[in-house]
């Protein structure tokens, strides 16, 4: 079985990506809290970023400290959860979730020249963000994009007006019922330097194999949380997490913002009840980064980065593959 990346701090939701021929990984940082378990993930009570690196998968895993804090990001007011990074014009930018001073997630972005940071946060969150899980993707001509939500704990259901935020659907709600269509993940582009939309906020539509989307009540397979974006062939592989079915599975399509049509899972349900993942191709592998609470011994919120090796078939579907 594959080993945790590190072991002296508790990492999650790894967003991975090659910069200057390294793999780094951007997780969150869990940490020990008595906040009791509840449906609204309040007992992820995460307050700084690390970021780890690694030039052999298998080999030694680099952690560079503290990259970012809470206390030094002016609009937050707690719980910085599962963050991404991306590169443009020679900088390096941290997406991250949290809540700001009235406990409503939006997304924030901070600067750095390095890829290991320390980075800089905005003084204010990105404007029209809101909800958890970012996910950047940089397209082969430049443009750049930014995946984002989640629902339950995440906020995405109190969005449904994008213009205001519904605090009577907080917590464990979604939508459900025949042929009501499950919540969509956004996407937006972004601006040339890197710190804001450029477009307006898009809803990414998830089909099944005729041509419908999920329906709600389709938790095997509809979207939860966890974005994530990949290009393999041309093809644009969007993957995320189910949630309460606790699969990370994935949606094929022919443009960044979708349609996708979905495709199949990826991942199991892992010890513990989130499922967060990354993919990320290194010296011509691919890789599925995730994270389980084996070492925790199945404390939730007490969650440890691992990697293993993904493959294609022929028609572009992926799997694990068997030997780890
Ligand atoms: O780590 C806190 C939250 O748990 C993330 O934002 C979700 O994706 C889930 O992994």
């Amino acid at each position: 079985m594959p080993e945790p990346l590190v072991t002296h701090i508790y990492t999650a939701d790894p967003s991975a990506h090659v910069f200057e021929g390294k793999i780094y990984v951007y997780p969150s940082h869990d940490r020990e809290t008595d906040i009791k378990f509840n449906d609204n993930g309040d007992q992820y009570d995460m307050a700084d970023y690390h970021v780890l690196s690694l030039s052999e998968p298998g080999g030694k895993v680099t952690d560079h400290g503290i990259a970012l804090k809470a206390e030094d990001i002016p609009w937050v007011s707690k719980q910085l959860w599962a963050p991404d990074a991306a590169t443009k014009n020679g900088k390096y930018y941290l997406y991250f979730p949290a809540r700001d001073k009235e406990g409503i997630f939006r997304i924030g972005v901070a600067v750095s020249d390095k890829p290991e940071g320390p980075f800089t946060p905005d003084p204010e969150p990105i404007k029209g963000s809101y909800s958890i899980d970012p996910a950047s993707f940089v397209d082969d001509d430049g443009q750049g994009y930014l995946y984002f939500g989640g629902i339950w704990g995440g906020q995405l259901q109190c969005w449904e007006d994008e213009s205001k935020f519904d605090d009577s659907k907080s917590g464990a709600q979604e939508p459900s019922g025949a042929g009501v269509s499950a919540l969509l993940p956004r996407a937006a582009k972004l601006s040339d330097d890197m710190h804001s939309f450029s477009s307006e906020v898009k809803q990414l539509q998830i089909l099944d194999e005729s041509g419908k989307l999920l329906a709600a009540d389709d938790h095997e397979r509809r979207f939860f949380e966890a974005a994530w974006m990949h290009k393999y062939k041309g093809k644009y592989y969007f993957s995320y997490s189910t949630g309460d079915t606790h699969f990370i599975a994935y949606a094929i399509g022919d443009s960044p913002l979708g349609p996708f049509t979905y495709a199949g899972k990826i991942l199991d349900p892992v010890l513990g009840w989130t499922n967060h993942h990354s993919i990320v191709e290194y010296q011509n592998k691919w890789w599925l980064f995730y994270h389980d609470c084996e070492l925790s011994k199945g404390v939730d919120h007490l969650r440890s980065v691992k990697m293993r090796e993904l493959l294609y078939d022929d028609a572009g579907k992926l799997s694990l593959a068997e030997k780890q």
